[in-house]
């Protein structure tokens, strides 16, 4: 046979000279810093780009072990999804103790001022599968873990501080009842179905819970805006064994911000990764999120007078009884290296606590600790999970544990049981009474049955306590979240009961709801196994009251073309960044646009793929030529026409006048949330502005529009 005339060479492709393959595929060679591809095993590949054949068109050969270790290898990359919180997204960072808490705990990482331990962080959607959209309308999961000096500590919360059901024998039914449903298989991500919603009018217990989902808490504008709590009442213990009970919260450094559902519904499709790339755009900016970490502390005698039962996950505790007292800062600084070596790797277990916390017996913690541990084994697929480097504490270990599969780290030596008489180092490791784990002596007593405290009975007086806490803005995202919800509900009688659940809760609510469903008659309240209380509102249950006062990890939206302004766009571009915002430009071309006195200045995106909900705020630039082409441009009236809509700040120039109208919007009736630019001084007035965020008046008159 006549070997065939090989085809390689090297060829040069843009800025880069490449070997040209047999099948005049493009692909580089190892030379100079470039590695040597090699086999698993370590041996080198010659070609990668060409299976073994017998003959230049003959079969190929079972013999060429490179293919198959390649393919096989391939074939088994994917492992189970977390059947919840499936899609989530992590950073590295640390974790600072600024006040320490040495008189309730003994914990070593809460002791000395000024110390830090590495952290691990993943946040998440709870519903969706993990290919599923960042915008789903969820809770959002914020699991953290503590490489601590005494092992790992795991604080795996919830960005609400609330759940929906009080015992973890209910977690099945009501996470299968919010998935898709199982014979059609969808809606994906989305809790507006008849199942979800058949499930909650069944569930009172679930109201406190769904007032919050329902919120704009359920829709964050990103993971850096939203706070974390742990949920669960747990105990901190000191080294003589005196227990305090603890609520852990995490608040943003940046504030709180959410983004509303129109807008919502549209990132989805705009950027199903929005969330993700916010936190990974942040990061590489060296734009660190922060949170700071606070406990709310209290005793038996408080825990006694409560409303509620502090073992109750369905409750709070208002920070007006019992303040949060500030501890430390998370700082997350460091993007993964491998996604799925960390993110999807990393395992959170409720039962991960360090000598100093304990849990209490609220029986949704108590379930979760057998959940974690358990679903780890059947994702992870090994004992052993606990040796993946990003599981594995950073503090020195020593078990008698040995083999499974995977096993990396094995005793060393002849000893791997104990008691044993070898003795000194040769005999392992021993037990430490002095500062080993010890579990708080709580007391227990009662007899043995299925049954629910009856302090556990009241499901509606914190709901209607969040509800009262929001501004009316607020509320009105509310009433409109569920009848969204509700409107996709097929069956009737399942909306109709909700609202009555509603109605013991909030009779204008119940009546906003009923409205908007195109209810004839409200239906009779719930009947409540407990009367509900008309408790205080709480200011911290707010969105709006808790925002920034800066404008800062924001980011501006510049509409410009050919002709733009060049000193407008250089004053915008130094007032944002003073504010330590950014801005992206948009523009007719990604080549980017040559302002006014010729500057080529590049741009973020493209119109098209640039809608105005990737931003907070916008700024319309364009020079009057390119005004009137954009004026007859879809895409640049929905620009304008949703930031409008979305409530946002709008930065505008005189020469815009037919591309607002064009939006449905005429200059001299333009509210207080547009700002004429007409100097350059005028682009600090509006970053400024900006630092509310929205103009919430405006909102009343857009449904109007
Ligand atoms: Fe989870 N939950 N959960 N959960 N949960 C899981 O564990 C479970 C609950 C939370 O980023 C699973 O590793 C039960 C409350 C977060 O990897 C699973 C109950 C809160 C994460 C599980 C709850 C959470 C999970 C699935 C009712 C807020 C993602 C994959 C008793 C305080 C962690 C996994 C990550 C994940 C069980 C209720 C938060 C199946 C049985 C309440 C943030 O073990």
């Amino acid at each position: 046979m006549t070997k065939q005339p090989s085809h390689r060479d090297a060829v040069t492709l843009g800025d880069q000279t490449v070997q040209r393959g047999t099948g005049g595929e493009t692909h580089q060679t190892a030379q100079g810093d470039v590695p040597t591809l090699t086999t698993q095993l370590g041996v080198p590949v010659a070609d990668n780009q060409n299976t073994l054949k017998a003959g230049t068109r003959g079969p190929s050969l079972l013999e060429d072990f490179h293919f198959r270790e390649k393919i096989f290898h391939f074939d088994h990359e994917r492992i189970p999804e977390r059947v919840v919180h499936a899609r989530g997204y992590g950073a590295h960072g640390f974790f600072e103790l600024t006040h320490p808490l040495s008189d309730v705990t003994c914990a070593d990482a809460l002791q000395r001022k000024g110390e830090r331990v590495p952290a691990f962080v993943r946040f998440s959607t709870v519903a969706g599968s993990k290919g599923s959209f960042d915008l789903a309308r969820d809770a959002r999961g914020f699991a953290v873990k503590l490489y601590t000096k005494q092992g790992n500590w795991d604080i795996v919360g919830n960005n609400i501080p609330v759940f929906f059901i009080q015992d973890a024998i209910k977690f099945p039914d009501m996470v299968h009842a919010v998935k898709e449903e199982p014979d059609r298989a969808f809606p994906q991500a989305q809790s507006a179905h008849d199942n979800f919603w058949d499930f909650i009018s069944l569930t009172p217990e679930s109201m406190n819970m769904i007032m919050w989902v329902m919120s704009d808490r359920g829709i964050p504008r990103s993971f850096r805006f939203m706070e974390g709590f742990g949920v669960h009442t747990f105990r901190l213990v000191t080294a003589q064994g005196k227990a305090t009970y603890a609520k852990f919260h995490w608040k943003p450094k940046q504030g709180l911000q959410s983004v509303v559902w129109n807008e919502a519904v549209k990132l989805n499709g705009a950027d199903p990764d929005f969330h993700r790339r916010d936190l990974w755009n942040a990061i590489q900016a060296g734009q660190y999120p922060e949170w700071e970490l606070g406990v709310q502390l209290f005793d038996d005698e408080f825990a006694d007078s409560f409303d509620f039962d502090i073992l109750d996950a369905t409750k709070l505790i208002p920070e007006e009884l019992v303040p949060v007292r500030p501890v430390g800062r998370l700082v997350l600084d460091r993007m993964v290296d491998n996604f799925f070596a960390e993110t999807e790797q990393v395992a959170f277990c409720t039962q991960n606590i360090v000598p100093g916390i304990d849990f209490t017996n609220d029986p949704l913690l108590q379930g979760r600790n057998f959940s974690y541990l358990d679903t780890q084994l059947k994702r992870l697929g090994s004992t052993n999970f606990t040796h993946l480097p990003i599981n594995a504490p950073k503090c020195p270990f020593h078990t008698l544990q040995q083999d499974g599969h995977m096993a990396m780290h094995n005793p060393k030596g002849r000893v791997n049981y104990e008691p044993n008489s070898w003795g000194g180092q040769e005999g392992g490791p021993r037990e430490n009474p002095q500062t080993g784990f010890k579990s708080f002596p709580a007391e227990v007593s009662g007899l043995k049955e299925r049954v629910r405290s009856e302090k556990f009975a009241d499901h509606y007086s914190q709901a209607r306590q969040f509800y009262k806490s929001q501004t009316p803005t607020e509320q009105t995202h509310i009433q409109q979240a569920i009848i969204f919800e509700l409107s996709k509900v097929e069956t009737p009688a399942i909306r109709a009961r909700v609202v009555s659940h509603l109605r013991t809760l909030h009779t204008e609510l119940a009546q906003a709801v009923a409205t908007g469903l195109g209810l004839k008659d409200l239906p009779p309240a719930a009947p409540p196994a407990r009367p509900p209380l008309d408790l205080p509102p709480s200011a911290a249950l707010s969105i709006v009251k808790n925002g920034p006062n800066s404008f800062a990890g924001r980011k501006i939206g510049v509409l410009a073309t050919d002709g733009t302004d060049d000193a407008l766009l250089a004053a915008l571009e130094e007032a944002t960044k003073a504010e330590g915002a950014t801005l992206e430009i948009v523009a007719p071309h990604i080549g980017g646009i040559v302002t006014s006195t010729g500057r080529h200045v590049p741009a973020g995106q493209r119109l098209p793929g640039g809608p105005s909900v990737l931003y907070d705020a916008v700024v319309l630039l364009p020079s009057e030529q390119g005004s009137k082409q954009l004026a007859t441009d879809a895409d640049a009236r929905d620009f304008v026409a949703d930031a409008y809509a979305h409530a946002k700040f709008i930065g505008y120039t005189p020469c815009t006048a037919a591309l607002l109208s064009k939006a449905g919007l005429e200059h001299k009736t333009l509210d207080d949330g547009f700002v004429a630019l007409t100097s350059p001084t005028t682009a600090k007035k509006f970053v400024t502005t900006c630092r509310a965020l929205r103009f919430w008046p405006r909102e009343a008159s857009v449904h109007a529009v």
